[in-house]
């Protein structure tokens, strides 16, 4: 069976283990692609989420990493999170155009301290338009919430952008860890959603989800 169909009828399934001896497996791979400017801090993101620490400096270019599986539950369900980082091959490269076809999310980031990773953002966006899947669950986030000193990017601004092309925003840091594990969390939730809903199950909406859950910058911006 084709991955797609072969997630979507394990997710349909719900919970494979459940009423069964055998222990509860996690559900097929999601996959998730980080995407964004070199520097925006996708790889110390990956890594916060997957080990619950942040590398800093030069340290992070040694770090080869293809992708990183993490497994999230999910209202009872497990869910494999199979995580992709575009080290090396951020813009325009073909190699990164494959790995968008089959990517079920794509978080996109940008440096709040940067104001061309953010103006490259609708860029970003054009391209993911492009070659991703046509209902990909995209998410906009902001990263390096905690430098509130060299803010460029306000938050508002963000969120505009973000409310431009419909898609849920907010801001991280893969420093101290705020959000990064919504973002996850909400993409798997949606995907879980998608895939299974019973018919009693409330409807799910993935921007009301993640406003209701982000966590804001203790600090106010400057700007
Ligand atoms: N203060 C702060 N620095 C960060 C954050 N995320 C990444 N960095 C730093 O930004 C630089 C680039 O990070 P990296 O993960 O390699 O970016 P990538 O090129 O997008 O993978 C590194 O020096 C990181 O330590 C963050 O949330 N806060
Ligand atoms: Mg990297």
């Amino acid at each position: 069976m084709e991955p797609g169909r072969r997630l979507l009828a394990t997710l349909r399934s719900g919970n494979p283990g459940a009423g069964r001896r055998v222990p509860a497996r996690p559900d097929l791979p999601l996959k998730v692609m980080l995407l964004g400017d070199s520097g925006v801090g996708k790889t110390c993101f990956l890594i916060q989420f997957k080990d619950g620490a942040f590398l800093s400096g030069t340290f992070i270019a040694t770090v080869g990493i293809d992708f990183r599986n993490k497994v999230v539950t999910v209202d009872g369900m497990r869910v494999k999170l199979q995580i992709w980082d575009t080290a090396g091959q951020e813009r325009f490269r073909s190699v990164t155009h494959a790995y968008y076809r089959d990517a079920q999310a794509l978080l996109l980031l940008y440096d709040i301290t940067n104001k061309s990773s953010f103006d490259n953002i609708r860029a970003w966006l054009t391209e993911i338009h492009e070659y991703a899947q046509r209902d990909v669950v995209i998410m906009l986030l902001g990263n390096k919430a905690d430098v509130s000193s060299e803010r460029m990017i306000r938050s508002e601004d963000g969120e505009m952008l973000a409310r431009e092309y419909g898609v849920p925003f907010m801001e991280t840091s893969a420093k101290t860890g705020m959000n990064v594990e919504l973002a996850f969390l909400a993409i798997a939730k949606e995907l879980k959603y998608r895939a299974g809903r019973q018919a009693d199950e409330p409807s799910f909406q993935i921007r009301d989800y993640v406003e209701s859950q982000k966590k804001r910058p203790s600090c106010c911006s400057f700007l």
